[in-house]
């Protein structure tokens, strides 16, 4: 057994005893392996910040668990149906989407998640930079296998917000605001970035990675000076530390809810609850589109993800990308 599987072995053999102490001699048995690599394992479960008791006559006893993204942590208890069903994690990477490509070509299931601590060349919208320092954040992609038309992919850009939202909202009780088409806002400040890309050809789509990082625990020396737009982190606006591992495991179940939803009734739900958060409904806009720089209201979103737009002469535009801007 590898490394990582033993481990996780372990934690899933202390889960179903909570509290229980339980000899090194029934975890070896129970796992197969011998006592030398149970003791070591949980040496190197201490190492992670595990509170493990022992006492000499009885065992190992779980008594802390550390706010780590391991696999065995995210799914214990996850009961998701597709999101999840599979977690890979990575101490280090380039970026979890290149990750999730490599799997996706492979063939693999779709609810595979990849999750790193750091990423070392995070991606954003047309080869810009994601900062991604360590142990702070969520860095996540996960691989999807709908059976829709490539043109109808950007309605999971939606999807993603929305369940990024929601996670926020019920993990902090802060009020998060979508941006179109990628962003989640707090307070106007840029607290998440969503990278959907696709493997396709005209008829269908192979795969998507859905690529979602989230500034949870990032204080403010960790944002570099150059970005973008204003920036924030969940404890920056709310004075206080976040379980990385409770938004996680939030996202996920919010995720797989709103894709089970989607491939039922499609887009229109996940649009409705998308323009509950779009803090822009209604307001007067100005965006560089297709060499036009184009202002006027904003008025939804349509079912390709459109954001439309009500102009001055009273025509309605439809703007398939590009940067938006509050007048
Ligand atoms: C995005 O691009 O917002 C998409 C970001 C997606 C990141 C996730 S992390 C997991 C997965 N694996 C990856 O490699 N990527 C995905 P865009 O709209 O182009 O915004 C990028 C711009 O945001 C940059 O040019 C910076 O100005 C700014 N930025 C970079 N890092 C940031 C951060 N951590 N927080 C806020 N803004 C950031």
């Amino acid at each position: 057994m590898s490394t990582p599987g033993t481990r996780d072995a372990i934690l899933r053999v202390f889960r179903q005893r909570k509290g229980q102490f339980i000899s090194g001699e029934e975890i070896s048995q129970t796992l197969g392996v011998s006592r030398t690599a149970v003791w070591k394992h949980i040496g190197l479960l201490r190492k992670q910040g595990y509170g493990i008791e022992s006492a000499a006559s009885r065992g190992y006893r779980l008594t802390e668990t550390p706010d780590t993204l391991i696999p065995a942590e995210i799914q214990a208890n996850l009961g998701t149906d597709c999101v999840g069903r599979e977690v890979i994690h990575f101490e280090e990477t380039e970026s979890t989407n290149r990750i999730a490509h490599e799997y996706g070509k492979a063939g693999a299931e779709e609810g595979l998640v990849i999750i790193a601590e750091q990423q070392t060349a995070g991606k954003g919208r047309l080869g810009r930079p994601w900062i991604s320092p360590a142990g702070v954040n969520l860095y996540t992609s996960i691989l999807l296998r709908p059976s829709i038309l490539p043109r109808w992919a950007t309605q999971l850009t939606f999807l993603s917000s929305v369940a990024v939202a929601r996670a926020i909202e019920a993990v902090s009780g802060l009020q998060p605001q979508v941006k179109w088409p990628n962003d989640v806002l707090i307070d106007g400040k840029k607290v998440a970035g969503i990278l959907n890309e696709i493997d396709a050809e005209m008829e269908g789509i192979h795969y998507l990675v859905m690529g979602i990082g989230v500034n949870l625990n990032m204080t403010a020396d960790q944002f570099p000076d150059d970005l973008r737009y204003p920036a924030t982190s969940l404890a920056l606006e709310a004075g206080r530390d976040f379980s990385r591992l409770t938004f996680a495991r939030t996202l996920y179940r919010g995720l797989d809810d709103l894709y089970r939803t989607y491939l039922q009734e499609g887009f229109r739900p996940i649009a409705a609850e998308w323009n509950l958060f779009f803090a822009w409904q209604g307001k007067e806009v100005e965006v560089d589109f297709q060499d036009r720089r184009l202002q006027g209201t904003v008025t939804g979103i349509d079912t390709d993800g459109a954001l439309l737009l009500r102009l001055h002469s009273g025509a309605t535009e439809r703007v398939l990308a590009g940067d938006v801007r509050p007048l």
